[in-house]
């Protein structure tokens, strides 16, 4: 039985590297994107870390100080979300793949970065998750256990198990609503939120994105554009209740 999300059905947002694009944020997969750059098996699995650390800190590093330029905001696409959850309070679920602050920064407050958070550290001893705004290096001193040269990025790389799957999991399982917002699709387990959240056949499936996603046929509806746009069109279709979902 499908759930109408009128009333109190939750909403579950996926959000890869393409909501960040026109907020001046590179994306990995397209032309010109991060990994026609670098190869992922110098910068992105622990092997690299450990084979070569100073390389994966330079490349977080200067990915860090880019963040911060002041001309990186928000766009459209970010702070409709967090009027989405302003509107719909306790029932909306932000998923972001992505380890800017773009979303925090617009003002949502109920979101899970799965793959980490680019200003962040954590110590590779003891597990202490910090704030991290200027460069990280090989000499950086964790301030919990005091070990030497543990400081590693708070990221998820490939090979590693991203964060909160079990909160994810109750949440996908739970929601009447799953939208996926400009992600290639190619990366897992996000990518298969989608296959999940179809096997139990409660939630209405929609991707928005610039072109279509590997899992595309897995989605009922789907709009392609820029997210500034396609975005705040749909969430405004939504909160005027001009979207059907299903009976409630
Ligand atoms: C716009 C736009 C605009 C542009 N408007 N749209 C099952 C099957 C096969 C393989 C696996 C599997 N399960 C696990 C794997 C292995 C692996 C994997 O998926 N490999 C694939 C390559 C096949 N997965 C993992 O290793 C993950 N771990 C895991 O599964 O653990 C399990 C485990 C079990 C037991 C023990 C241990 C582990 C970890 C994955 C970590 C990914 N990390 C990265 C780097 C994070 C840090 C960093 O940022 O540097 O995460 S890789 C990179 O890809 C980054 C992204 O979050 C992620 C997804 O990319 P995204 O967001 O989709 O970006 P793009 O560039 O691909 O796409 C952008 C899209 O936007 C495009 O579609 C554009 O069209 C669109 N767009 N401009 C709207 N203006």
């Amino acid at each position: 039985m499908s759930r109408a999300v009128g009333d109190s059905g939750t909403i579950v947002v996926l959000t890869g590297a393409g909501i960040s694009a026109e907020s001046g944020i590179d994306t990995f997969r397209d032309k010109c994107g991060i990994w026609e750059r670098n190869r992922i098996e110098d910068v992105a699995t622990p092997e690299a870390f450990a084979k070569d650390p100073v390389r994966v800190y330079e490349f977080y590093n200067a990915r860090r100080r880019a963040l911060g330029a002041p001309d990186i905001q928000p766009n459209a696409a970010h702070d409709t979300l967090a009027l989405l959850e302003g509107q719909m309070p306790g029932r909306v679920l932000i998923v972001t793949q992505n380890i800017d602050d773009l979303h925090e920064q617009a003002g949502s407050q109920n979101l899970i970065h799965m793959h980490g958070e680019l200003r962040k550290a954590r110590c590779g001893a003891c597990g202490d998750v910090r704030p991290q705004l200027d460069d990280l290096g090989p000499d950086a001193v964790c301030a919990n256990c005091e070990s030497r040269g543990a400081m590693r990025p708070h990221v998820v790389w490939f090979g590693e198990m991203p964060l909160e799957q079990d909160r994810i999991a109750v949440a996908l399982d739970a929601c009447a609503l799953f939208i996926s917002i400009g992600t290639s699709g190619s990366v897992y387990p996000a990518a298969g939120f989608v296959h999940d959240v179809r096997m139990l056949g409660r939630a209405h499936t929609v991707e928005l994105s610039l072109e279509p996603s590997l899992g595309e046929s897995l989605f009922e509806e789907r709009h392609y554009g820029q997210a500034s746009q396609i975005v705040p069109l749909f969430i405004d279709r939504l909160l005027a209740g001009e979207t059907n979902f299903g009976p409630s």
